[in-house]
């Protein structure tokens, strides 16, 4: 899947696609020393819009603060008006945004404070993350070898760049044994989150998902939990065990790229029926709702990138 797009939004300016480098030599390059997001703008009802874009760039300034940036050359209302100018300018309808916060410094060091953040914000057209039949046939995933990272190892709160080599690892482990997607577990064994992607299950018509401590705080997440108590649904946020998932009777995951997918088949167990469920579906049907444009929650939640 391509990244290609006209312009990104480079420290305050369009630029080039092609023109939008930077140094082999930099910093974050070798440290994983930044911190991005996740955004998609979708067409909705009344133009191209924004899924939740302020949450989106108030919790890159939260993993700014939690990785140790001290001073941010803009605010979050100066990457919103960005994210926007970005999108207009590559004339996406709908697209996949990602700003990144990263360290430049004059040599290579561990110490933060000898650089200084740079900031760049990418668009392009991405299509279905876990794959075009994913969205109605769902996916087949496995707990993974590899735990999520510990509390105070690893920031979970913040989108580190350094933080994914722990994703990565895991995904294509999962990906090489014939997954399509794998579940991680936190240092204490409890199921944490997917690679990149947060996750829930249904049993006897009840909605659980683990609480936030170990996690990142997904925005989807957040959007889902919203939704399936405006449908009535109870939703318990707390420790959950990996064979709580063996016998749920639904599982499925949430995230920007990914939006809201079935997991069918756990570790070669059957979920369930083996196929979306239906509170699973019943919950993905509102969230496309509303970023169609078409629910009640879209106005609070979209923002039109031309008005
Ligand atoms: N957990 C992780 C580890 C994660 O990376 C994401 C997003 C989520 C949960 C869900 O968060 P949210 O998007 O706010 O609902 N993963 C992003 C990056 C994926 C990538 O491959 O890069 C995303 O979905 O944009």
């Amino acid at each position: 899947m391509g990244t290609d797009s006209k312009y990104i939004w480079m420290d305050g300016k369009l630029v080039e696609y092609q023109n939008a480098t930077v140094h082999f030599l930099n910093t974050a390059l070798h440290y994983g020393l930044g911190v991005f997001e996740g955004i998609r703008c979708y067409k909705a009802n009344q133009g191209p819009a924004i899924f939740r874009l302020r949450e989106h760039m108030d919790r890159l300034v939260d993993s700014a603060k939690v990785l140790g940036f001290r001073d941010l050359p803009y605010t979050a209302v100066d990457f919103c008006e960005a994210a926007k100018e970005v999108v207009r300018a590559n004339g996406f309808q709908s697209c996949y945004i990602r700003p990144l916060i990263f360290l430049e410094s004059p040599g290579l060091g561990l110490n933060m404070d000898v650089g200084s953040p740079r900031v760049g914000i990418a668009a392009w057209e991405w299509g279905a993350y876990l794959g075009d039949e994913a969205m109605e046939k769902g996916v087949r995933a496995n707990v993974s070898s590899y735990t999520r990272h510990h509390i105070n190892v690893s920031m979970t709160k913040a989108k580190i760049t350094g933080n994914y080599s722990n994703s990565v690892m895991a995904k294509t482990e999962s990906v090489r044994l014939g997954f399509d997607e794998a579940i991680m577990l936190d240092p204490q064994g409890y199921v944490a989150e997917c690679t990149g992607e947060n996750l829930f299950l249904v049993r006897k018509g009840v909605v659980h998902t683990p609480h936030t401590a170990t996690i990142l705080e997904g925005i989807t997440r957040d959007s889902i939990i919203t939704l399936a108590r405006d449908l009535g649904y109870i939703v318990n946020e707390g420790l959950i065990s990996r064979d709580q998932l063996y016998i749920a009777d639904e599982i499925f995951v949430t995230g920007t790229a990914a939006e809201v997918v079935a997991v069918t088949e756990l570790d070669f167990r059957v979920i369930g029926s083996g196929k979306m469920g239906a509170v699973t579906r019943q919950i993905q049907k509102a969230f496309h709702s509303v970023i169609q444009g078409e629910h009640p929650r879209s106005s609070e939640w979209l923002d039109y990138v031309n008005q």
